[in-house]
């Protein structure tokens, strides 16, 4: 079957860029690039081995969730996959706590329990392993908003297109739709859920436009590799919620430029289908953007570049100099009872 072509979300670039103004643009680029050298960085201590477990780069999406971040604000529940690396940073943990997570030490944002898949913050509800396990709980995030009636305040839900196809994303929208509860379901369609194509896996193409419908929602599609459509559709997805307090579907569609995670060599696409990929780096994109209209030169670009690169090294000398949990606090900070299944007292 062939994706339908979405109604892609239209907006003025020169607008966004003025409303923007120049400061929060650098900033915004400058959230982006720490995001892919942070994640190239640590990608390179896997290689040497000091990270265990998996891996999953979100290179060429930064612009998805930097643009949300961007618009929401951080005073709002936030949920996402085992893809989390990006929303961990933007909701303002420490890179070095973050770096100590992968490296499973104790200094690490979990304590070393949780590895690259689960990070926490005081508003991001994880960092979910499970494929659509999550959703329930953003819907929930967001049930307890309507409940506690905090207006202004939502629930994020990022989901790859992957989970589209799990009961858990039906029962999600079904009841955020009838009981109009004020949670974003952000689709990050980046086309492979591991080695399988969208088109073989969702039979209701496009996702965002047929799920919003059959859900009553309304529902946006985004160029998900460009920072300033994503920040437009998201400041419409605001609106519009304020508006009417109901729920809304945004399908932003994007393309990972690594493997499903660190292991997979990613031989269901041609060297050409990739490198046509990586023309439309949202990084490189705001760069050329910035560049162009003089906010930036390429001195400072350089400046930003090293300033990052030293940051990003500090995390890795301190995930690396700090201990590993030890064995006997195992149990401590982790939510399971201590008594076995076959315990006779249950
Ligand atoms: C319930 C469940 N089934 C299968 C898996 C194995 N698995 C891990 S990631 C993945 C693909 C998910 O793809 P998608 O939702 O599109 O997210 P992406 O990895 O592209 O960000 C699968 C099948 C899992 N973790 N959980």
């Amino acid at each position: 079957m062939t994706e339908e072509k979405a109604h892609v979300f239209a907006f003025d670039e020169e607008k966004v860029m003025k409303q923007l103004g120049k400061e929060k643009l650098l900033s915004l680029f400058e959230k982006m690039l720490f995001i892919r050298i942070f994640e190239a960085r640590a990608e390179n201590a896997y290689l040497q081995g000091k990270i265990g477990g998996f891996f999953h780069s979100y290179a060429g999406q930064e612009a998805i969730q930097t643009a949300s971040v961007a618009v929401f604000g951080l005073n709002n529940w936030y949920t996402t996959t085992y893809r989390c690396h990006a929303l961990a940073i933007l909701l303002g943990e420490d890179p070095k706590g973050l770096m100590a997570e992968f490296f499973g030490k104790e200094s690490g944002n979990v304590k070393g329990r949780g590895g690259s898949m689960h990070l926490f913050s005081d508003r991001m509800l994880g960092g979910l392993a499970i494929v659509g396990g999550h959703i329930p709980i953003a819907t929930g995030a967001a049930f307890s908003l309507k409940y506690q009636q905090k207006k202004g305040e939502f629930s994020i839900c990022f989901l790859g297109e992957g989970a589209v196809a799990q009961g858990s994303f039906y029962e999600s929208l079904n009841l955020a739709s009838l009981w109009n509860l004020p949670c974003v379901y952000v689709v990050e369609n980046n086309k492979w859920g591991m080695g399988t194509n969208v088109e073989k896996a969702i039979a209701p193409l496009p996702i965002g436009e047929k799920f919003g419908l059959l859900y009553n929602m309304k529902s946006l599609t985004l160029d998900g590799m460009d920072l300033l459509a994503c920040i437009a559709g998201f400041v419409e997805a605001k609106n519009e919620m304020q508006k009417n307090e109901r729920p809304i579907l945004i399908e932003a569609v994007t393309e990972r430029f690594r493997g499903h995670s660190i292991s997979d060599p990613g031989l269901y696409r041609t060297k050409e289908e990739l490198k046509r990929i990586q023309k439309k780096d949202p990084i490189e994109q705001m760069k050329q953007r910035l560049l162009s209209c003089q906010f930036l030169n390429q001195e400072e670009l350089q400046a930003m570049e090293e300033k990052i690169k030293k940051e990003v090294k500090d995390a890795e000398v301190f995930a690396d100099q700090s201990p590993f949990p030890n064995p006997v606090t195992l149990e401590e900070g982790v939510f399971a009872e201590k008594r076995g299944l076959c315990d006779t007292e249950r």
